[in-house]
């Protein structure tokens, strides 16, 4: 169904997550989910955090993945992000034996955790005395559907990232807005069957600053977005206000517009679905 015939919700609830979990809604949308004096605390404090560039994922000509550093995107203590251990683990997760791929995965959650363990920490630093925007949205999903952290491998997961897009020339210059699909390889977490992405806004420019929704069927798991996804194609922006909070199905594709006249700010996270509750959650 095309994106313009599908609703948004206003509320979590089973039904509203079962609907966006199968394509069948654009999103769930909560306005004035945060006080704008927690926002404003939030984006003060990480504003004057010293920020490391995002990397922005690329394929090389032979094939391989690389970065290149986002002049005007990044998150506050974390220099890698979760699809660049996937990408490490590629073809070491390949490996012949069972033993092989076991230690590969291991050592990948080792890496993991030791980088957004302490962003997180750093991250629940910089929001005190308030909370970490995406642990109210974890209480507010798991009051009325059931959630719990993500286990992988056995470990439990972390999640809440803060996204910080700084005012760009190029708000609206497609190279500066890279579409793309969120969701974690089968071959990692194969129970989940479905993803969404969560966003809670701290900060939102007035111009600029929508999630692009692509006039486009989710993209299953494990494959690439099809070539014909471009700028040309139609979406519906989502323009959130600070302190709003918005659910899409990740395996859309989608964009993040930064702002032409200010900062964007939000704390970010994945949940997954096995089919079932509780849902998973992680970044
Ligand atoms: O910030 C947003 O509106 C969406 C963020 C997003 O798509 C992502 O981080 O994967
Ligand atoms: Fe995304």
């Amino acid at each position: 169904m095309s994106v313009f015939a599908l609703p948004i919700f206003d509320q979590v609830t089973r039904a509203n997550v079962d609907a966006l979990l199968a394509g069948e809604a654009l999103a769930i949308w909560i306005k004035g989910f945060l006080p704008a004096e927690h926002c404003d605390h939030v984006y003060e404090r990480v504003r004057a955090t010293s920020l490391t560039p995002l990397p922005i994922h690329f394929t090389r000509e032979d094939g391989t993945p690389d970065y290149f550093p986002h002049a005007n995107v990044s998150r506050p203590g974390v220099d890698a992000q979760l699809d660049e251990y996937f990408d490490r683990l590629g073809s070491a997760g390949d490996a012949a034996t069972p033993e092989a791929r076991r230690a590969a995965v291991a050592s990948m959650m080792d890496a993991y955790l030791a980088h957004v363990g302490p962003a997180n920490e750093l991250n629940a630093g910089l929001c005190a005395p308030f909370r970490r925007p995406c642990d109210v949205l974890f209480d507010h999903v798991n009051e009325r559907c059931g959630i719990r952290v993500a286990a992988f491998d056995g470990r439990p997961m972390k999640f809440g990232t803060f996204l910080l897009n700084r005012r760009s020339e190029r708000f609206d210059d497609p190279a500066t807005v890279p579409i793309h699909v969120d969701t974690v390889p089968s071959a990692l977490f194969p129970e989940i069957r479905a993803q969404l992405g969560a966003m809670v806004y701290c900060r939102v420019p007035s111009v600029g600053g929508e999630l692009r929704v692509y006039d486009h069927p989710l993209v299953p798991r494990d494959a690439p977005i099809p070539a014909g996804v471009d700028h040309s194609v139609a979406y519906r922006a989502l323009k959130p206000s600070a302190g709003d909070a918005i659910l899409i199905n990740s395996r859309r594709p989608h964009a993040v517009i930064p702002g032409g006249d200010g900062d964007r700010l939000a704390n970010i996270m994945f949940i997954g679905s096995s089919g079932g509750y509780p849902l998973d959650i992680w970044t």
